[in-house]
């Protein structure tokens, strides 16, 4: 298996191949699961830049997080039995509470995976409570929320303040995203940053943990 191949199969969307090309490359004498990481992320970057260039639209972004998921199904444990880790930086990612819409974050988790993050996902609706002993308990040092509905991006401001009151508001950076939110709005809400789609926040939260 060519890495020019597992590339091509993420620009390519091929949501039925990509589990058993990954496969095929993992199971080939030598191949690095890192190697087969940097193939599938380059395929993503493509992705990312194609959408930027309006040639691929939602659906397409969608659909290529998909594919980077299921390719993870098999390449994620190659890499927990790898010795090397590409980066340390936990993310809390989460939909806020009383918000039941995922697609949005969802791509954003798998761009962040792509990226060598590791992604802590507590899926939607999630109390602040249940954000704040995740953080404790992981030691994670950027919380991503989404929130696509006026009524609740006030549970931004509430997970602010949960995390302040626990004394561990200083070890994070919360960045938020979601149709109903902008940069002023999410920092009157308590948080350090925003972006206003997935390709946008990567970078963003590049930026946030130094990278
Ligand atoms: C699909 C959908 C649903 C689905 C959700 C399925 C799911 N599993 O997610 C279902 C049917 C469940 C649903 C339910 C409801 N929905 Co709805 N829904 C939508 C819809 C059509 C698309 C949302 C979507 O997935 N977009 C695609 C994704 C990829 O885009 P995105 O979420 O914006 O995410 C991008 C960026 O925002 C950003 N991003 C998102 N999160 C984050 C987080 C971070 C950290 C960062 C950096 C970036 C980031 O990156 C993403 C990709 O680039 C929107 C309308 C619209 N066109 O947006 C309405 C919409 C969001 N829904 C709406 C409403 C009102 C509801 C309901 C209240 C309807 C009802 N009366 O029951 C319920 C609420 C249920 C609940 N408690 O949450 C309203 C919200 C209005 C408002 N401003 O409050 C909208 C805008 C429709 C409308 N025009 O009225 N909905």
């Amino acid at each position: 298996m060519k890495f020019e191949k597992l590339t091509e199969l993420i620009i390519e969307l091929e949501v039925d191949d990509i589990e058993a090309a990954v496969k095929e490359a993992l199971d080939a004498d030598g191949k690095d699961p890192f190697d087969v990481l940097n193939a599938l992320t380059k395929g993503m970057d493509e992705v990312g830049r194609r959408y930027e260039e309006k040639e691929y639209y939602l659906t397409e972004l969608v659909l290529a997080g998909e594919t980077m998921k299921e390719a993870f199904k098999v390449l994620q444990p190659a890499l927990a039995a790898s010795d090397k880790s590409i980066d340390k930086t936990k993310i809390i990612l989460a939909t806020v509470q009383g918000d039941n819409h995922d697609i949005g974050k969802n791509i954003l988790g798998s761009l962040l995976l792509s990226s060598g993050f590791e992604v802590h996902d507590l899926g939607m609706d999630v109390d602040e409570n249940v954000i704040v002993e995740k953080v404790k308990e992981t030691g994670a040092t950027i919380v991503a929320l989404s929130s696509l509905l006026t009524m609740t991006v006030e549970h931004i401001k509430t997970t602010h303040e949960a995390l302040k009151s626990a004394g561990i508001r200083d070890k994070v950076k919360l960045i938020v995203g979601g149709a109903p939110l902008n940069m002023e709005l999410a920092k009157r809400l308590g948080a350090d940053d925003f972006a206003d789609d997935a390709v946008d926040g990567v970078r963003h939260i590049k930026k946030l943990a130094g990278k």
